[in-house]
């Protein structure tokens, strides 16, 4: 099967006549393409054989020093009205952004190779998935997005002749920060990305596709787009209920996603369906919400990835993997921080220098990550190719609160959550001895990735109440309360099972709630505490306080959040004024 798209064969002929690659490669996603593919990156130089016999199919990359993470600062909504991209994101005139850029990708891969990736998000047949193609000069990128995507002739067959599909142009040109760009124009389903080679920037049918242009197609096909982990919780009888959630990134999302029950929760298991994003919809009667995972790969953050904080990620990652800016060892095998492996006595470190455990830098870049199969997953679910998706019982939001936010609430219901969602906030981890960091508030954990008006995107999400009958019900999360010593509070990781378990009973009608002004919260005692030495029904009450002089505050700093936003719907102003009338009644 090759490509039946006129619209397709049309724009890769243009973009071919403005880059001027010397060679041009239509990719088909075979396992014969791949050994090709890898044996010439293995040739350049640009990838690295790990050791076979321990990490078999891992490779090996670091990307240049000044390009290692997305750059929020260079990153585009090119809508024909600067407000229908919204104060919250960098808008630049469509018109003079494709003239500006078009320069640059003048001629740009001359003496280099043009890949053609087609490529679906979501998984194939499902009416889901939307399918797009990207156009690189870059193996590495090919390679990775193998990985992330269902990729090659298999996106042929679902897109037909058909003309929609996301128009994706990435170079590496010279890899120059200062002409570094990531746009989207979310009114022509096109991305733009050039002068960088980094994961996030580069990899176009991750954030670029999957948030941002899906949440600009979401809103107007009805659907949503979000930055969440969907996770499946099966009880002892067999039966398994889902939940998604948004957390900004170092707190733990992937930990969640594939968590592992205590040992109290005999016959419980916890499944992932995704790690990092959530296509939702309501199924054709309006009964409930579906979400399927649109990636087919992890791009986990490798530092602090060990056996005792994320076995799963660990397992996963053991062959067909690629390792991008971690450490070297000398016997080719990965290495980073908190891996859970004693630092070796010399590696090569992310840059390329020599390492010994006494040097002041890091050996991997903090940044460093792990592209890897989701398929490989130990604790993958047996749904997450679902075509239909799966049904969600529950939305979590959750950020790093020193003192804020409690354990775990509820919200009243889906308004008031929508409320929960555009406040959500996460302070920076220089919490010492009790002094609260910055808090930074990213609503819904999309704030750098929604597509267009954050004002808007709240509204859509309000607007979805009426299209779903059995809503999930939404929930805050925080496992990240410290004690006045600076102290973790709460144990976290598989301990956080606990508070899912509560989710649950609260989404079953098995478990009533305390009602307090933020919404409501668990009695002490339903949080099961068996196994858990040294931690009391006291401890968990002290979790779930709220302190009204420091929820003052917090009002004080939302009514500030809100400022930034120029289309806020009245229904969240509403919201904030009757919180700050229910802990008034408290006064
Ligand atoms: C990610 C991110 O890489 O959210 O997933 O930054
Ligand atoms: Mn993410």
């Amino acid at each position: 099967m090759s490509c039946q798209s006129k619209a397709v064969k049309q724009w890769v002929d243009e973009m071919i006549e403005l880059c001027q690659p010397d060679k041009v490669v239509w990719l088909d996603g075979s396992e014969e393409e791949k050994k090709r593919l890898e044996e010439e990156a293995l040739s350049t130089g640009e990838m690295q054989l790990l050791d076979q016999e321990k990490w078999p199919g891992c490779l090996y990359h670091r990307t240049a020093v000044n390009d290692v993470a997305r750059v929020e600062g260079r990153t585009f909504i090119c809508t024909r009205k600067e407000e229908d991209a919204g104060p919250t994101n960098h808008w630049a005139d469509p018109k003079e952004m494709y003239e500006k850029l078009g320069a640059m990708y003048d001629g740009v891969m001359k003496g280099r190779t043009m890949y053609v990736i087609p490529y679906i998000m979501g998984p194939a047949g499902s009416p889901f998935s939307k399918v797009g193609v990207e156009l690189t000069d870059s193996i590495y990128v090919v390679l990775n997005m193998r990985i992330m995507t269902r990729m090659g002739d298999v996106a042929w067959k679902q897109l037909g002749d058909s003309d929609e599909f996301v128009k994706g142009l990435h170079s590496k040109a010279a890899v120059d920060q200062d002409k570094r760009y990531i746009v989207h124009f979310p009114e022509d389903n096109t991305i733009w990305s050039i002068n960088s080679g980094y994961g996030g920037n580069v990899l176009l049918g991750k954030k670029c596709f999957a948030l941002r242009i899906a949440s600009f197609q979401a809103k107007n096909e009805g659907w949503m787009a979000e930055h969440m982990l969907i996770l499946g919780i099966e009880n002892p009888e067999g039966k398994t209920q889902y939940l998604t959630g948004a957390f900004p990134s170092a707190c733990g999302k992937t930990n969640l996603a594939m968590l592992i029950p205590p040992a109290y929760a005999e016959g419980y298991k916890v499944y992932t369906v995704g790690d990092d994003i959530a296509w939702m919809r309501p199924d054709k009667n309006g009964e409930n919400l579906l979400a399927i995972n649109p990636e087919s790969g992890f791009f986990g953050v490798a530092p602090g990835t060990s056996m005792k904080s994320n076995p799963n990620a660990m397992l996963t990652t053991k062959t067909n993997t690629i390792f991008t800016n971690v450490a070297l060892t000398d016997d080719m095998q990965p290495w980073w921080e908190d891996m859970g492996i004693p630092a070796p006595a010399h590696l090569t470190d992310w840059i390329g220098d020599d390492w010994t455990p006494d040097s002041d830098k890091k050996a991997a870049h903090p940044n460093s990550r792990f592209t890897a199969p989701a398929g490989q997953c130990p604790c993958i679910s047996d749904q997450w190719e679902d075509p239909n998706g799966v049904p969600i019982s529950a939305i979590l939001f959750g950020g790093r609160r020193a003192k804020t936010a409690p354990l775990v609430y509820q919200s009243f219901d889906w308004k008031h959550g929508v409320f929960v969602g555009s406040t959500m906030a996460s302070e920076t981890t220089a919490a010492a001895a009790g002094a609260v960091g910055v808090v930074r508030r990213d609503p819904m954990a999309m704030l750098p990735f929604c597509g267009y008006n954050m004002g808007d995107y709240f509204q859509h999400w309000l607007d979805m109440e009426d299209k779903i009958k059995n809503l999930p019900k939404i929930f805050n999360v925080n496992w990240f309360r410290l004690d006045d010593n600076g102290k973790f509070i709460w144990p976290g990781f598989g301990d956080n099972f606990r508070v899912l378990q509560w989710i649950l009973k609260r989404c079953n009608g098995e478990v009533d709630a305390v009602e307090s002004p933020i919404g409501y919260l668990p009695h002490p005692e339903d949080i099961c505490l068996d196994g858990l030495d040294d931690f009391t029904t006291e401890d968990v009450a002290d979790l779930l306080s709220v302190d009204i002089d420091v929820w003052e505050e917090e009002i004080a700093d939302i009514e500030e959040h809100y400022k930034k936003f120029d289309r806020l719907p009245q229904e969240l102003t509403d919201q904030l004024a009757a919180m700050k009338e229910r802990f008034a009644k408290l006064k």
